[in-house]
């Protein structure tokens, strides 16, 4: 296989590891959990697994460990690191020791129930390290939330003589795990299952997971390219850049690289909810800054938008609430055959409010919000090109202040959407470092007989040495939401808190990045080698929530 200089180079790094898990390691158990509401539901509904105490890892005494077989699960989406979990999870498990096995489960949790796998061996896992990318053994979007999928897991478990499941996801995917892990404890099954936080989304967080893995080289990547357009915007003076950002739901993408690029105007999806924003007022706010600095000859910038901005806006979320039950085998609707005749009949069946909102929308938006349905038959908002959606309605108001002679600007605006370009990313050294010492986490939970944890190392704005490994319950994260109509345990979403340091550092200087022609960062390239302030430094979220 043709490698590039890097990948080269980058094959014989050794991710760092925090003193406590250097030789070998004793367990300290703290104060047993909670979950963060809905504690009776929880408790009942995990009798096994609920309020396990926290467990951190300090230097102790070498031991004997018994043999495991262990599998391993990549869920969800690509996020930079997954391939050194599956490192640290090797190596631990073979300094544990050395006849221990690990097996990959293939093309994510379908790879478990329909028993496709290959055993990874030092070979193939040489092979990935410090790359980005899932391709190792593959991801997938199957849900693990019925028996008989628990049921075809343990089969495959006890062919193989697994002890233990660890699955790399998101918030479903670690909620799903936990079920699976209370699952294998009501039966006895004798198979642990442990969490890893993954999602380039960074929406998997809380008191004991300071980040999940993936955010901090994904916002690198995309900061890069956002810096590197606004030189480009700042050199030719004559382009508004419209930049749509990964994210399906919370905006923390998008606030961290504003906090790197320091853009003319960042949405934060929560704050346009929390203020109760319409698309006109998210367009008169955008116009404001645009006419502003055109009163200076400043007819370029940068906007940076969330890709889940839509659902966040009140009156489209209501809108698309009302389109999804309209819509849902809607033989009426169906049947007709013009788009008129769609638009006509949509128009007819929505509330007054719905209705007026539907109407202001460009026909291509709105003919889109009733075409592109998943296979829940909800509307595909990711799918829907809001950078493309606000220039046509920001072109608009911008050409009527102009007849109204109130804008004497000239307007070019380009769009981009930036997702895939950074999922994959070689991992930066803190995810390298962050996902190695996860996945080395995850053996030693392991051979101290824990399930239904999720492997967590804190402390991570300190160098790697000093950060502290362990384990948190996963039902400690976990509250009652309606999904599909019914109550579910879940892990709680973390989206952007307005109260939190990293908003407020960036609601307190907006301002001045909107107004000022110099105030862009241009954070250039992720650095693998060189001083540790240009290579090792953790997101500024994270270093913002930690000061
Ligand atoms: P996860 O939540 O599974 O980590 O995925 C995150 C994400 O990258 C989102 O940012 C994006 O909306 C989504 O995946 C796109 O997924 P897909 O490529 O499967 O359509």
């Amino acid at each position: 296989m043709a490698k590039s200089a890097l990948q080269i180079a980058r094959a014989s790094y050794q991710p760092k590891l925090p003193t406590a898990l250097q030789g070998a390691v004793k367990i300290e158990v703290g104060a047993s959990t909670e979950s963060v509401a809905d504690q009776a539901e929880i408790a009942e509904l995990f009798p096994n697994t609920y309020g396990m105490p926290i467990i951190s890892f300090k230097e102790g005494e070498a031991k004997q460990n018994p043999t495991v077989g262990v599998g391993v699960i990549l869920s969800g989406g690509q996020a930079p690191g997954g391939h050194n979990v599956i490192c640290g999870l090797f190596d631990g498990l073979k300094v544990l020791n050395p006849n221990n096995k690990l097996y990959g489960f293939l093309g994510g949790p379908s790879g478990l129930v329909d028993h496709q796998y290959i055993e990874l061996t030092k070979e193939i896992v040489d092979e990935y390290r410090n790359t980005g990318g899932f391709d190792i053994i593959g991801s997938g979007r199957t849900k693990l939330e019925e028996e008989a999928q628990y049921e075809k897991g343990a089969v495959i478990c006890k062919q193989l003589g697994i002890n233990a499941i660890v699955v790399i996801g998101g918030d479903d995917s670690n909620t799903n795990a936990c079920v699976l892990a209370e699952y294998y404890s009501q039966k006895k099954a004798g198979i642990q299952v442990i969490g890893c936080p993954k999602t380039i989304d960074g929406d998997l967080k809380n008191e004991m997971i300071e980040t999940s893995f993936g955010f901090d080289t994904a916002c690198k990547v995309y900061s890069e390219l956002i810096g590197n357009i606004q030189r480009d915007a700042n050199s030719a003076k004559k382009y508004w850049h419209f930049i749509r950002l990964m994210g399906r739901s919370a905006s923390h993408i998008t606030l961290e690289c504003a906090l790197q690029s320091q853009p003319n105007i960042c949405i934060v999806s929560e704050e346009v909810e929390a203020k109760n924003q319409t698309l006109k007022d998210v367009v008169d706010d955008i116009v404001t800054v645009i006419v502003n600095r055109a009163n200076y000859d400043l007819n370029f910038g940068t906007i940076l938008i969330p890709e889940g901005l839509i659902e966040f806006i009140p009156a489209m979320k209501k809108l698309i609430a009302e389109l999804n039950d309209l819509l849902a085998h809607n033989e009426d609707f169906n049947a007709l055959e013009t788009d008129d005749e769609k638009r006509q009949y949509v128009k007819g069946m929505l509330s007054h409010d719905s209705r007026d909102v539907y109407n202001s929308l460009p026909k291509g938006i709105a003919k889109q919000l009733t075409l592109d349905r998943d296979p829940h038959g909800n509307v595909q908002v990711s799918l829907i090109e809001t950078e493309k959606l606000l220039i046509e309605m920001v072109a608009k108001r911008l050409a009527q202040l102009k007849a109204e002679g109130k804008y004497k600007g000239k307007f070019s605006a380009i769009n981009h959407f930036f997702g895939y370009e950074g999922r994959c990313a070689i991992p930066s050294n803190f995810d390298a470092d962050y996902t190695y010492t996860l996945g080395y986490t995850a053996s030693i939970l392991i051979s101290e007989g824990k399930t239904g944890y999720m492997s967590s190392v804190r402390n991570l704005t300190s160098p790697a040495a000093e950060w502290i490994a362990g384990g948190v319950p996963i039902t400690m994260m976990m509250n009652m939401e309606r999904r599909h109509g019914k109550m579910k345990p879940v892990i709680q979403k973390a989206l952007v808190l307005l109260d939190g340091a990293p908003f407020k550092f960036f609601a307190a200087n907006r301002k001045n990045w909107a107004d000022e022609s110099q105030s862009y960062v241009y954070p250039g390239p992720i650095q693998y080698y060189g001083p540790t302030e240009v290579c090792d430094q953790p997101t500024k979220t994270l270093q913002l929530e930690k000061a």
